[in-house]
């Protein structure tokens, strides 16, 4: 059986790139969340108008790879602190965002953050926010492995 879990961490490239090279993650795809518009294109999620994140929709096997460690990993490949930006890509677009798809998952979500946060891992506050689980829209396919498929990296995770 696999679940879901949903991230937003900056730019969706690299994100999934990311979440693709961890064993248990079955299947990744980068699209819109979070937003107000139906069947957002990449152009209007840039304007910032829409109040979609760029997000990673990730499929896990449970038996294999827990939650809780997908949340972990995903403080891990981004910075959590920033505010409305990642790196050199700024707006709300690519604000730190988790969205939980049930309590269990807002609870992992909530724990991990709190014990990070105080934990001095991080210098400044998270600005991570735990968010429930919006509409899905995938984005366009060009969007889809792109790094994988064009090789190179994003300004964050390397
Ligand atoms: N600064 C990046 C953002 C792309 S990401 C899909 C670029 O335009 O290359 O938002």
């Amino acid at each position: 059986m696999t679940d879901k879990a949903t991230f937003g961490a900056g730019c969706f490239w690299g994100v999934e790139a990311r979440f693709r090279e961890l064993d248990g993650v079955t299947e990744a795809q980068v699209g819109y969340s979070g937003g107000h518009v139906d069947k957002p294109t990449y152009q209007q999620v840039c304007t910032d108008q829409t109040g979609h994140v760029e997000v990673v929709e990730v499929q896990f096997d449970a038996g294999r790879i827990s939650y809780e460690t997908l949340v972990r990993e995903f403080f891990k490949l981004h910075d959590p602190t920033q505010v409305d930006r990642q790196g050199p890509d700024v707006g709300r677009q690519y604000r730190s965002v988790i969205f939980v798809h049930d309590d269990e998952q807002r609870a992992a979500a909530e724990r991990v953050r709190a014990e990070l946060d105080q934990g001095g891992t991080y210098r400044r506050p998270i600005a991570t926010a735990v968010e429930p689980a919006a509409t899905f829209w995938r984005a366009e396919e060009y969007h889809q492995q792109y790094l994988a498929r064009r090789g190179g990296s994003c300004s964050i995770g390397g």
